[in-house]
């Protein structure tokens, strides 16, 4: 997989949110996807994370079935939880899950390596069946504290041409959402409404990866995706469930292209600061 575009703007190229973004467009485009690293002063919650008293109004539980690399993801909602209850059962699902697989593995593989995205990969694909996390996901609402002199990048007050165009504020658009996430929580892949650019921030926690089609592949990709149609022709019963969500790992996706040696994705992962 390719990586993408690392930018790591100085403070004062990082004082223009809107400047710097369109200084670095054209490089982006190609990819669809960037990281930036913001300068060590910012610091975008001063009162940190340790005690959030934020509620999980709907908590969806992702149960996977298929198999050979092409899935349904089937979303379930849950009962609302508090941030705290949400934590226990990260950490529960960290154990059950990542650590048990770290356990397995043979004495002679490199520890070190083990954070490595690719390896997280395979630990995904090998375990996505058992133990099904849950995803607080969408949520309205923002970490990021009421700004008392420029904050640049707040993503509640980002200067983009909508905030500056439009008379109302759009949830999940010009509104930020909120995600909870833990180990193997996914979202499925899109193409962002009206395609408009998307903007993330990791405030703590665990890396999460983010994979992302070039523009040039979408058509490839989209066509590759059909797949799933065919393996899952009927869809089941959407009665009580949030959302289905097709899933197809990579290898499948290269399996399937087969007139196209290498997958179409790139992938990016985030990393909390520290
Ligand atoms: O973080 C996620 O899981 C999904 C976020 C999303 O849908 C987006 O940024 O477009």
């Amino acid at each position: 997989m390719k990586p993408v575009p690392v930018f790591h703007p100085t403070e004062e190229e990082f004082a223009d949110f809107y400047k710097y973004v369109t200084s670095i467009e054209s490089e982006v485009q190609p990819f669809g996807l960037c990281k930036i690293i913001p300068p060590a002063s910012w610091v975008p919650r001063k009162s940190g994370y340790d005690n959030l008293d934020v509620e999980i109004p709907t908590p969806i539980r992702q149960y996977v079935q298929g198999s050979q690399g092409v899935y349904q993801v089937i979303n379930v909602m849950e009962k609302k939880m508090t941030f705290e209850d949400f934590k226990r059962e990260a950490q529960l699902q960290e154990e059950r899950g990542l650590k048990a697989a770290k356990r397995r593995k043979k004495p002679d593989d490199k520890e070190d390596e083990f954070d490595e995205v690719e390896e997280l990969e395979r630990m995904y694909w090998k375990n996505l069946a058992f133990h099904a996390p849950l995803y607080g996901a969408d949520m309205a609402g923002t970490l990021f504290e009421e700004p008392k002199g420029p904050s640049s990048w707040n993503l509640k007050y980002l200067d983009s041409l909508l905030n500056r165009k439009l008379p109302q504020r759009i949830p999940g658009v010009t509104e930020p959402y909120l995600y909870f996430g833990m180990w193997k929580a996914m979202f499925g892949c899109h193409t962002e409404d009206m395609e408009l650019f998307s903007i993330n921030y990791l405030h703590f926690g665990k890396p999460k990866v983010w994979y992302c089609a070039a523009p040039s592949q979408k058509e490839r990709f989209e066509r590759l995706a059909q797949v799933h149609k065919i393996l899952f022709p009927t869809p089941i019963n959407l009665l009580n469930f949030r959302s289905i969500i097709p899933i197809i790992s990579r290898i499948a996706l290269n399996f399937f292209g087969t007139s196209h040696p290498c997958s179409p994705l790139q992938s990016c992962a985030l990393q909390a600061l520290p």
